[in-house]
């Protein structure tokens, strides 16, 4: 209810519901190094098209006729334990219905001010000023994110790991070449193994990828027909490239395949796996987009009837899909001694109440216990999937996406009786 009250009051604006992310994100920030992810994902509302009001706030995705929006979050992960922050920057936007396509736009000869992909540029920008606090910070994105003006902000703190898109023309060893050409015909560096997940729709089975690493240090020339109208420097970047040796790619299949660029700098192989992990962190975005929309949240069929509300709403559970998958890593991290801590996602109210429940929750048998220290989120994680249902016992199924979703949205609940009851 108390959602539906928010969301529905006009007062309260995508922007203030932005803004209060940020600030959030910005107050817990220490001066060490973050990753941050930024990516954009659709939200398709057309199975509801019939339900929700013409002209309030949507407008028409990829195939130019379903009824959604987009959003562009920047998720904040830090370096050293890869524990979810928040968000340093977020975007929602649409296109209108019956809008001009690329081609009547006249895009290529936009300024990239007036470019939909200005996104990604205002995206890091206004990261630097949410992690001001920061001692570095890597802007880490996929191949729509292979932007030269983009690479050409970047600072002593501010760094890049782009999936690349374009065979750029380069200066390597005194040559104008092509990227693609020179990476492939850079010397071997090393080999490391890669597990790769089989896919059904593929036919493919797990494996253990041989991923032969290669990497050169070049400078990126501007783009012709963007030096036509700035002058623009070169920029100093190192390619990476990533290719699955032969041997490990199954008959008729493609192998798995990676040129990255980055700004950070690379003295040696284990510098350059070091960015090509970063690089593969990214799925953790990918992940949040999956809660959003599947698997719990289900925001694409949500019954609201406004278009504004419902990309109100849709800022909350991006919010709350975070919290869901910060509860899942912190429950298998890999840095066990370096958990996250549970103040850095939620608030003293929050953490109070949690411990009530705590309480509540721990049963007489050992078994039952909450085995975690009360200051770390797989502590809230316990507390938060006992919520959901999940029994306690090691048993058990750990508990999974739905068991913390449902979790979360109780403990919503909770909370405002917990207010009341605090006010009375
Ligand atoms: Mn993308």
């Amino acid at each position: 209810m108390a959602y539906y009250r928010l969301i529905n009051n006009k007062k309260v604006s995508t922007e203030a519901i932005i803004s209060g992310f940020t600030k959030s994100t910005s107050e817990r920030i220490e001066p060490v190094h973050y990753l941050c992810f930024q990516d954009t994902s659709q939200v398709n509302l057309d199975s509801n098209r019939n339900q929700i009001k013409p002209n309030s706030g949507l407008g028409v995705i990829a195939d130019d006729k379903s009824l959604g929006f987009y959003i562009h979050p920047s998720l904040v992960m830090k370096a050293s334990n890869e524990s979810c922050i928040g968000f340093s920057f977020v975007k929602t936007y649409i296109h209108a219905e019956g809008g001009a396509n690329r081609h009547e736009r006249k895009y290529n000869v936009l300024p990239i001010e007036e470019k939909e992909s200005y996104r990604w540029l205002e995206s890091v920008q206004q990261t630097s000023k949410t992690l001001s606090k920061a001692s570095m910070i890597t802007h880490i994105q996929d191949r729509e994110g292979d932007i030269f003006q983009l690479l050409a902000t970047h600072t002593p703190k501010d760094h890049f790991i782009i999936r690349s898109t374009y065979n750029r023309k380069i200066r390597y060893c005194g040559e104008i070449c092509d990227l693609y050409e020179t990476l492939a015909s850079s010397p071997l560096r090393d080999t490391y193994q890669l597990d790769v997940r089989g896919d059904i729709r593929k036919n493919t089975e797990n494996r253990k990828a041989i991923m032969e690493l290669r990497y050169i240090e070049v400078e990126v020339q501007p783009p012709l027909k963007l030096s036509k109208r700035v002058t623009l420097s070169p920029i100093k970047v190192v390619a990476i490239e990533a290719k699955e040796s032969p041997s490990t790619v199954p008959d008729g299949k493609e192998p798995v395949h990676w040129r990255i660029l980055t700004t950070h700098q690379i003295n040696n192989f284990s510098d350059a796996c070091q960015i090509v992990y970063w690089y593969s962190l990214r799925w953790h975005i990918e992940t949040l987009f999956r809660l959003l929309k599947t698997q719990g949240f289900d925001i694409e069929n949500i019954e609201l009837e406004n278009g504004e509300a419902i990309i109100k709403m849709t800022l909350f559970a991006l919010w709350a899909s975070l919290k869901v998958m910060a509860l899942l890593l912190s429950s298998k991290t890999i840095f066990p001694n370096q958990n996250q801590l549970v103040n850095e996602l939620f608030t003293e109210n929050e953490i109070e109440c949690l411990k009530a429940l705590n309480v509540k929750f721990n049963g007489n048998t050992k078994k039952l216990k909450n085995p975690y220290p009360d200051t770390t989120l797989s502590w809230a994680f316990w507390v938060i999937a006992r919520l959901g249902g999940w029994k306690g016992y090691n048993s058990q199924r750990p508990p999974g996406v739905i068991t913390l979703y449902r979790g979360i949205k109780k403990l919503d609940l909770i909370l405002i009786g917990y207010d009341l009851k605090r006010c009375v």
